[in-house]
């Protein structure tokens, strides 16, 4: 199989004679049952798809690597981003892969570690604000229209055609699309993109069904949902902490032409579905992709009858971005002498 997003779907994406081909391995992501949360949702089938297995550890990578190219190929020499860590992580990356230079603007303090030394290691140039990603993303607009240098956020809409692959992979692995996608909502990129690959498929005829989306932001952050932008967006699950989505009417679009739903889950219901991913699943996303188990799990609580349905989660970014969020709340563990009795005795083995 061919590598890269750009190479394997190049019949379906903007793709020119001149568009360089690179690619740093993204996309062909695992899709990986669980058996153990099937149970708890009462559902036929649920996945997950491991987006944090790209090569900077999100989904940013299939979007990211196609708006890139477009941009050598139209002789630009500079990429911008606003960002809340993991867009910056990846416009980073392949500009420094492509050659060229990379300029993010981020909200100073509230971006996870892991994303931040992404960032400073692939040798972009940062900006720290003393706002959110609202703000940042603002000034980016203004900047990019001042200045010859390419927009690199979702509003970029080449970004949309390289992440719209994840859905393709989807039904090319499962045969055919899930009932349901879930799916954490920030600025409202990937739940467009993902409704926009899922239509393509169908229209050619390589699956019957379109999925209902099922998108989720974070209590306090989900303007969406309250039907206004939040001023003060605040959540735990910092890649979501947005309050006025670029794809807010797109977002709404793909709900409604899917028959899904845009809803909220609380930061504790993130870090309960954060810890029981990991714990039932053996997989470690960072807080704002357990977003989606959350509000599964929520919606079974409430009584919806997911019987006989497949479910695909989307794990958008990986675990190891954020593990101050882990440290923060872990128990105590054992200090002890470096003595085989020692430890046989704190484990109760004596
Ligand atoms: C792990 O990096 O917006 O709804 O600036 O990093 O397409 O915004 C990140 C978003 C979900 C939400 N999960 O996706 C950024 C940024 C993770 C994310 C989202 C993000 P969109």
């Amino acid at each position: 199989m061919k590598s890269g997003v750009l190479a394997r779907y190049r019949d379906r994406l903007p793709v020119t004679s001149k568009t360089p081909i690179l690619t740093l391995g993204e996309g062909d992501t695992p899709l990986v049952r669980c058996r153990q949360l099937e149970s708890e949702v009462g559902c036929k089938e649920l996945y997950f798809k491991l987006e944090g297995c790209n090569p900077t550890g999100s989904f940013k990578d299939r979007g990211m690597v196609v708006a890139v190219a477009k941009a050598m190929e139209e002789g630009s020499r500079a990429i911008m981003c606003a960002s809340t860590g993991n867009t910056s992580a990846s416009a980073a990356a392949y500009a420094a892969h492509f050659g060229l230079t990379a300029v993010i603007i981020v909200p100073g303090g509230k971006i996870a570690q892991g994303k931040m030394a992404q960032a400073i290691i692939y040798g972009a140039k940062i900006v720290a604000l003393s706002g959110n990603f609202d703000d940042a993303l603002n000034i980016v607009r203004t900047l990019v229209e001042k200045h010859p240098i390419t927009l690199v956020n979702s509003v970029n809409p080449y970004r949309i055609e390289g992440q719209k692959t994840a859905a393709f992979e989807i039904i090319d692995m499962l045969g055919e699309a899930p009932d349901y996608l879930f799916i954490p909502v920030g600025n409202a990129g990937n739940i467009t993109a993902y409704w926009k690959g899922f239509v393509e498929y169908n229209q050619t005829g390589k699956s019957k069904i379109r999925p209902k989306m099922m998108g989720f932001q974070a209590e306090g952050a989900s303007p969406i949902v309250q039907g206004h932008p939040i001023k003060d967006p605040k959540t735990v699950a910092t890649a979501i902490r947005i309050g006025n989505p670029a794809s807010w009417k797109k977002a709404e679009a793909a709900r409604d032409e899917s028959g899904g739903s845009i809803d909220s889950v609380t930061d504790d219901e993130i870090l309960s579905a954060h810890k029981l991913m990991a714990t039932k699943g053996g997989i470690f996303g960072e807080p704002a992709s357990a977003a989606p188990l959350a509000g599964l799990l929520k919606l079974t609580r409430k009584g919806m009858d997911f019987s006989g349905k497949h479910i695909v989660c989307i794990v958008t970014g990986n675990g190891l971005k954020d593990t101050e969020v882990v440290l923060k709340n872990a128990e105590p563990f054992l200090n002890l002498p470096a003595e085989v009795s020692a430890v046989e005795k704190a484990l109760g083995w004596k």
